[in-house]
């Protein structure tokens, strides 16, 4: 195992603390996060959270537990309803209203294949993943209670230690790898897939191929960690229970296997009795009100995304956990449209996509990657000391055999990007340009060019477009616009306001050597610990 994963197994995470077993000691593991009734104009809050993603969730468990009232917002839905189908998540191969925030056309990761467009007509609806697009990028992002843990593919990676000054230069390493990295791991029920069925399920076939080319190009091949429920994973594939990440589900929510924060810190955070959520529920502005508390607006929208009432309320304390992107555009139009205008100039800058570029090599038909994948990757190629890259195996669960390997990179992209407030639109840009990917394109061609060569293979021309080798056009892993000791003291306190604090991925300046959520929520255990102890 390499350091890139953790020390918790599978059975540590059983007996973790923040496990789903502690969460069933309380009566709640088996219940999505139900939402309370949504917050009242006029209310006055102790505390308000802004999203309700890795970093808000982090803050309103651990406010809860030091005795404080929490009310969260978020503008996405509480995904707690089944649709006509019986199922509350539509499937990656079957997308339908569920599955685009406000969207009248699907706009699919991976949008091609043997050269045909895939993406479809949908009714436009506040589903599940957003396709934010900037000017020179597409930024995809978890829209409802559990933001991006909803959507993603749920590998939680801690980074190598000998890289994490470059990640988090002010903060401690000690500390973070002997308490806010365990603390974070056992939170979110990290666990990892026992070696020996990897070896031999047809589900994780693709990883093995993924392995095989790797080991033969002699570069390390690593085991990733995940907040997957594996012995559900080993059911579906005995045929069991039912199937979830064995039936391609996942950009649009997984109905089973997945530790979602909904099962993990989130309900832990209801079962306190102290945190309420407000769905559909979007903040727009944020400014002083008398006696050193906060004047919040939020708008309720309809599944339509239309508003049907704008509600002011009144918070003592505010926490940005709106993600990169939704922070950093809050943050820079409140600064520029005069609501929070002593915020410092560092707000909107430091934005980076994590170095996210995506291939697929097209293997030998001797080499099949298998029909059944598993959604949840589990495995990746670790070139990051000497290529700047790593590489993660990833599934392409179409269903039928495509004789393909993909890999989503992340690499050593040194590009930073800035949102500014654009007066004349009334909207927040950001500056990123699709050539600034050449980078990463080059760090990942140092894993793929080999390989290939080795292997005798090529590059897939047909996944991003037609004769397109490169998904450079975007990022999964939005980090920074709001970065830790510029934007903010060194735990997220933002300058000039006290009582309103980042604590989410706009803390973080662009780049996480690995997946980026664990690190989020470590650095949210840090911050919030101490903004607990010291500010309450
Ligand atoms: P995030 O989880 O995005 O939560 C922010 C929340 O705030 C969202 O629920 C928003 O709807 C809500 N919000 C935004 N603006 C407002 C507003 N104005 N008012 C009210 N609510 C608002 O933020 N990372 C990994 O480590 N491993 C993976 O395997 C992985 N796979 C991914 C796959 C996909 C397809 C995607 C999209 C992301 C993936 N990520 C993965 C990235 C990861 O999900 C992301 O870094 C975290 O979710 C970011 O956490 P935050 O707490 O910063």
């Amino acid at each position: 195992m390499s350091e890139t994963t953790t020390p918790l197994s599978r059975r540590g995470f059983i007996a973790g603390s923040g496990s789903l077993l502690g969460a069933a000691a309380l009566g709640v593991h088996a219940s999505p996060a139900r939402a309370a009734a949504p917050i009242a104009s006029g209310a006055h809050v102790a505390a308000l959270v802004i999203g309700t993603g890795y970093g808000g969730s982090v803050a309103a468990l651990r406010l809860a537990q030091a005795g404080v009232d929490v009310h969260m917002i978020e503008m996405g839905l509480a995904w707690d309803t089944p649709g006509s189908d019986g199922k509350i998540f539509c499937n990656t191969r079957e997308p339908d209203y569920r599955s685009y925030w406000l969207r009248t056309r699907t706009k699919a990761p991976l949008n091609y294949f043997l050269g045909f467009p895939i993406d479809r007509d949908i009714p436009r609806h506040t589903g599940i993943l957003d396709a934010e697009e900037f000017g020179g990028i597409t930024v995809y992002q978890g829209r409802g209670v559990g933001g991006g843990s909803l959507v993603n593919g749920g590998m939680a990676v801690t980074p190598k230690r000998e890289n994490f000054g470059a990640v988090l230069p002010s903060v401690n390493p000690d500390e973070m790898y002997a308490t806010y990295y365990p603390r974070a791991n056992a939170g979110l029920g990290v666990g990892t897939v026992d070696p020996a069925w990897f070896d031999s399920t047809a589900c994780y076939q693709y990883a093995r191929v993924g392995r095989k080319h790797a080991q033969r190009s002699a570069f390390p091949f690593v085991f990733v960690p995940d907040v997957y429920d594996w012995d559900y994973m080993e059911q579906e594939a005995a045929g069991t229970v039912t199937k979830s990440a064995l039936a391609g589900e996942i950009l649009y929510g997984n109905n089973h296997g997945k530790k979602s924060l909904q099962k993990t810190y989130l309900a832990r955070a209801r079962a306190t009795g102290r945190v309420s959520i407000s769905p559909l529920h979007q903040v727009t502005s944020v400014r002083p009100a008398s006696g050193g508390a906060y004047t919040v607006v939020i708008d309720q929208l309809d599944t339509t995304g239309a508003v049907t009432a704008t509600k002011t309320v009144t918070a003592d304390r505010v926490f940005f956990a709106a993600g990169s992107v939704g922070t950093s555009k809050l943050l820079v139009k409140l600064k520029a449209t005069g609501a929070l205008p002593g915020l410092n100039g560092e707000v909107g800058k430091g934005w980076g996509d994590n170095g996210n570029v995506m291939c697929g090599r097209a293997n030998h038909l001797w080499d099949p990657t298998g029909a059944l994948q598993s959604s949840i990757p589990c495995c990746g190629i670790d070139n990051w000391a000497a290529g700047g890259a790593f590489a993660e195996v990833a599934p392409l669960p179409t269903g039928i055999e495509t004789f393909a390997s993909f890999y989503l990179s992340i690499t050593r992209n040194p590009n930073r990007a800035r949102f500014s407030w654009n007066a004349a639109t009334g909207k927040v840009d950001l500056n990123w340009q699709t050539a600034w990917k050449q980078p990463s394109i080059d760090m990942a061609k140092t894993i793929f060019d080999k390989i290939n060569a080795k292997e005798g293979t090529i590059y897939r021309t047909d996944l991003f477009g037609v004769y397109k080798i490169w998904g450079d056009h975007l990022t999964y892993h939005p980090l920074g616009g709001a970065v830790l000791n510029k934007a903010t003291d060194n735990y997220g306190r933002l300058s000039g306001y006290p009582g309103l604090y980042v604590i989410d991925g706009a803390l973080i300046p662009g780049n996480t050597t690995v997946n980026p959520f664990v690190t989020i929520t470590a650095l949210a255990e840090r911050n919030i610990e101490r903004i607990i102890a010291t500010d309450l």
